[in-house]
């Protein structure tokens, strides 16, 4: 299969074969990746959204209209929702779930590590998952049960989480929410972890943090409060490099994720649930 048929425009419906709805994804997430590679750098009508120090621009807005638009055309009877407000009913069984900017302020402050997120679900979960990083070309994809794959300039990789990986031996990615109540708590939880483990990675965005796991670059993931459209697209990708995805809220957070091969999710599952 190829997961990148093209970027150009079209006004043609497409099917609900994985194939051609993962096709519509790859299309979609690259049209947005255009988007905020052309504002990168000359941002404008910057806002804030939860907090003081969560952002969002005309970069994010304008990524997730060419999102919407295009997917739309595509399958008009779809559902969708997206981190800018998008939030559509539809009739097909199918929910495209859009992040247009994960790692928003790495995004502004000009740090690289920013991608965009596209996502397809249905009544049993990830269907189709395309996480698109515009800065180094990297996109990463994956369909149910049809394993995960990075394409990039030097060409396809198939993706493998690590595992085993003893806890004493994990190099773990995580982020923290933008309220500064829930990241006193999020502090707690990585200071009590850090002696147990290698190292921590805080890279500044959900979707390529999951990749990562998924590329086996990092050994495990977790996080609380982040949202849908942060983890769809991530989390299929880890699964379906043989990762595991389960809800982890060591501080409480009913939004928590962790993903990590088979032996380090039981670790972590366990040190969470060990009391401190
Ligand atoms: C952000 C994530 C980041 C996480 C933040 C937030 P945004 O998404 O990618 O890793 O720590 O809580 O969810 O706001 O850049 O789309």
């Amino acid at each position: 299969m190829n997961p990148d048929p093209g970027t150009g425009p079209s006004t043609a419906t497409v099917s609900d074969e994985p194939d051609e709805l993962l096709a519509l994804a790859v299309r979609a997430a690259r049209a947005a990746g255009a988007e905020l590679m052309r504002r990168y750098g000359h941002i404008e009508g910057l806002e804030t959204k939860s907090t003081a120090t969560d952002p969002v621009s005309d970069a994010d807005k304008a990524a997730e209209q060419l999102l919407s638009d295009l997917i739309t055309t595509a399958r008009p009877d779809d559902a969708m929702i997206g981190e800018e407000g998008t939030d559509r009913s539809g009739t097909s069984g199918l929910t495209w779930v859009v992040d247009p900017l994960d790692g928003t302020v790495n995004y502004l402050y000009q740090l690289a590590n920013f991608s965009v997120s596209v996502a397809c679900e249905d009544a049993q979960g990830g269907l189709v998952g395309v996480v698109l990083d515009p800065v180094a070309d990297r996109l990463f994809s994956a369909v149910r049960g049809g394993g995960a794959t990075r394409l990039d300039p030097s060409g396809t990789t198939s993706l493998r989480v690590s595992d085993p990986v003893p806890l004493d031996r994990a190099l773990l990615a995580t982020g923290f929410g933008y309220d500064a109540g829930r990241r006193a708590l999020q502090g707690e939880f990585v200071a009590a972890l850090l002696p147990r483990i290698r190292d921590i990675r805080r890279f500044g965005g959900a979707a390529l943090d999951l990749c990562a796991v998924a590329a086996g670059a990092v050994d495990g993931y977790f996080e609380e409060g982040i949202n849908h459209w942060d983890h769809a697209a991530g989390g299929l990708i880890v699964q379906e490099a043989g990762g595991l995805m389960t809800h982890f809220a060591p501080t409480g957070h009913e939004r928590g994720w962790l993903a990590a091969g088979p032996s380090l999710h039981a670790e972590m599952a366990a040190f969470a649930a060990a009391p401190r």
